[in-house]
């Protein structure tokens, strides 16, 4: 006959430990940390800003004037390594964007995506400026693309939708 093999305390406490390591690790590997490079200084426009009406060329200073976060990953169009960039929110906030606008975000190819401010609350979007620390080009899909960290793992495997992540980004519309 069988019956449940009990386990002593200690053991429970072990195998906690080991499936929160295991949890951490899995996070680890979608989450963006903070990225120790030192914020660009080139002042030449890269993408233009409309909002009320009007447009405001940025450029790689203005962005990298937010605090810079990074992480690792294959870009399903081919570049790979560690990306980093602001996060939109703290971009929008610099910028003092509307809060509660939709972004219109239009890319050098003219492949355009809007963000809600519902996409925004879901999920944190990066905008990512470098690649391995260097200023991504155009080669790169930059000057700036979106990466949405918390999906990367889920995008690299197939399963997650990438129409978010619009590289080569021209313009941004607050709407
Ligand atoms: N600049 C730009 N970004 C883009 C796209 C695009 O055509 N141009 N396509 C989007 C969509 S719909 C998807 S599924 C992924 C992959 O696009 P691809 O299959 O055309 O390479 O990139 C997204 N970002
Ligand atoms: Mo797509």
């Amino acid at each position: 006959m069988s019956r449940l093999i009990p386990l002593t305390l200690p053991q429970v406490a072990i195998a906690t430990c080991v499936c929160v390591l295991l949890a951490m690790t899995a996070a680890h590997a979608t989450a963006a940390s903070p990225s120790v490079l030192a914020p660009s200084q080139d002042e030449t426009p890269i993408l233009t800003l409309h909002s009320d009406g009007e447009r405001r060329p940025v450029s790689r200073a203005e962005i990298e004037s937010s605090p810079l976060y990074e992480l690792t990953l294959q870009h399903f169009e081919g570049p790979q390594g560690s990306f980093a960039g602001v996060w939109l929110d703290d971009f929008l906030d610099a910028q003092d964007l509307d809060d509660t606008a939709t972004l219109r975000l239009i890319a050098h190819d003219d492949y355009t995506v809007f963000i809600t401010p519902q996409d925004r609350e879901e999920r944190r979007y990066l905008l990512a400026t470098r690649l391995d620390g260097a200023p991504l080009t155009l080669m790169e899909f930059g000057p700036t693309m979106l990466i949405v960290p918390a999906d990367a793992e889920a995008v690299e495997a197939g399963t997650a939708s990438m129409t978010h992540w619009i590289w080569s980004i021209r313009d941004i519309q607050a709407q």
